[in-house]
């Protein structure tokens, strides 16, 4: 099949901001073929980010989850290439740092479960939904 070209939503959470690893991580994502269409710093209040991760509000970790994404400056990225939904997730590495294979993002900057470095989206849907939440323009 086909590759289709996507925009997915990338963020380099606290833990990646205040170890300077944003270079380092941007320059994974353009190496692998992942283009920076759009970026913003933004330091989302607690409501933001509750919201933004509202799909996990029954979870156990959702009130860490929210305080940790809120607790200083995160960076946000429309990360625009083939298959970039997948690929991202890929660059990614599993949730886990512990679990994540050798050479992805979590494995080599992760820090915990919690503190693993950057958000990718897990679908093209939800891509959608995420990219609308922090960017006004249309990456379709
Ligand atoms: P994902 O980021 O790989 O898609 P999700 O299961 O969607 O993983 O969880 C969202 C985020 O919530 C994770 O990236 C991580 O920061 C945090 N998280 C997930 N599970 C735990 C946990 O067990 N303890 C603390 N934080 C967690
Ligand atoms: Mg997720």
């Amino acid at each position: 099949m086909s590759k289709h070209l996507e925009t997915t939503l990338a963020i380099l959470k606290p833990d990646s901001v205040n170890r300077h690893l944003i270079g380092e991580i941007i320059s994974r994502f353009e190496k692998a073929g992942l283009y920076v269409k759009a970026l913003q710093m933004v330091h989302m209040s607690a409501k933001q980010a509750g919201e933004f991760y509202a799909i996990h509000k029954a979870m156990p970790f959702y009130g860490e989850l929210v305080e940790y994404m809120s607790s200083a400056p995160v960076v946000v990225i429309a990360l625009q290439g083939p298959d970039a939904v997948a690929k991202n997730r890929q660059i990614l590495g599993a949730t886990n740092p512990a679990d994540a294979a050798c050479g992805t993002i979590r494995h080599d900057f992760g820090l915990s479960i919690g503190e693993n470095s950057v958000h990718g989206s897990d679908s093209v849907d939800n891509a959608k939904t995420e990219l609308n939440f922090f960017f006004d323009q249309d990456f379709s």
